[in-house]
């Protein structure tokens, strides 16, 4: 039986017998292989050898990655007798600290971005417990006052600068080398605030430097136009982007990312609105997969990349047929009002055979 990301990856985390272990039995997400979506994109093109994989972390507990970091940095909070926690999130983050906060008995304080956050994750937040906090600002301002508070007052932060939460999402790297039996030659995912590209990173070089794997994947991080500090070399004072997950102008984890890309020879690259929704309704209308739109940056960036032969090319030659990864970090239902605005609104008619029939049109 699954036991959750600490108890199956002990060994690999910082925890001791005296850590509480608060768990939802996170982790152990599937790897789908998107056969649909591979031929879709390789057909006519020299690509056709891609093999493509989608982890989709949407089915975590709480409907995204961060389960994995929050069972830990939870789990130690409350081995470090902490009551209360606090942290800044464009949603899903407070979604994972509520329901983990919850089960621990702590007391937990999310700031928000005012009306930048995802009906699913507000109700997430909420319906957990928390005391929500909508701040006149965006992310970057919530998490700068986050920081204040936790020099000035007992509170444990459980943002990614906590690096507990960056212990436990490595384990989404060994569940996927666990399951290929090696490394994938490629990951494409998004990047907001960076802890994640970071934490897959550390847990691939763990995963080598012990054996289990003998190469490394190149990391390639996606960000949103809009909101692409990363990729424009400098922070972005107003961002902006319908995949609100991601909506973040100076991300906290900069550095690291910087360091996966360069020490991988990946790259990180920004993908528009258009094509973030296009790779959005391409992923759940060809392999039935719903992630929301900030996960969809993954789809649109494996296209974009596919379209440069950006694979083929950067594939070593002893690799025929290059694996891929693409990370789906949250569930397409967090936020059902992008869904609904991207698609035609259902037809409405008399509850009448004939009426009906008129609209099916088979
Ligand atoms: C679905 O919840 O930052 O690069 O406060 O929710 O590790 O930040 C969420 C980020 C990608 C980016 N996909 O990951 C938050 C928050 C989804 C996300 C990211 C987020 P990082």
């Amino acid at each position: 039986m699954w036991k959750g990301v600490i108890e199956t990856y002990r060994r690999y985390l910082p925890v001791s017998d005296k850590t509480p272990v608060i768990t939802m039995l996170e982790g152990n997400t599937p790897l789908i292989e998107a056969k649909n979506l591979s031929k879709y994109l390789c057909s006519g093109r020299a690509c056709s050898a891609l093999r493509i994989f989608l982890k989709y972390e949407g089915l975590n507990p709480t409907g995204s990655f961060k389960d994995r970091g929050m069972t830990l940095a939870i789990s130690k909070v409350k081995e470090e007798g902490f009551k209360a926690v606090i942290c800044a999130s464009t949603g899903n983050t407070s979604a994972s600290a509520a329901a983990y906060s919850a089960r621990a008995g702590l007391k937990c304080i999310v700031l928000i971005p005012k009306g930048s956050i995802a009906l699913g994750k507000l109700s997430q937040a909420l319906i957990h417990g928390a005391q929500v906090i909508a701040v006149n600002g965006n992310f970057d301002q919530a998490l700068e006052v986050v920081r204040e508070i936790t020099q000035k007052y007992p509170v444990a932060v459980v943002n990614s600068i906590n690096p507990y939460r960056i212990e436990g999402q490595k384990t989404a790297s060994f569940e996927i080398c666990d399951v290929l039996g090696k490394a994938p030659d490629f990951q494409v995912m998004p990047v907001g605030n960076a802890g994640n590209i970071t934490a897959y990173w550390k847990g691939y070089k763990e995963y080598r430097k012990i054996g289990k794997i003998s190469r490394l994947p190149k990391m390639c991080g996606f960000q949103a136009s809009g909101s692409a500090p990363i990729v424009k070399g400098h922070p972005i004072k107003n961002p902006h982007t319908i995949a609100t997950a991601i909506k973040i102008g100076n991300p906290a984890s900069w550095k690291y990312a910087e360091a996966a890309r360069d020490e991988s020879g990946g790259l990180i690259d920004s993908v528009t609105d258009k094509e973030i929704i296009s790779a959005y309704k391409l992923l759940a209308s060809l392999e039935g997969v719903f992630a929301e739109p900030a996960s969809a940056a993954s789809i649109a960036g494996l296209i974009k990349l596919v379209k440069r032969g950006y694979f083929v090319r950067r594939a070593s030659c002893v690799v025929r047929r290059p694996t891929i990864v693409c990370i789906l970090t949250g569930h397409g239902l967090k936020d059902p009002d992008r869904a609904i605005a991207s698609v035609r609104s259902p037809a409405v008619v008399e509850p009448k055979l004939d009426k009906v029939m008129k609209v099916i049109k088979i």
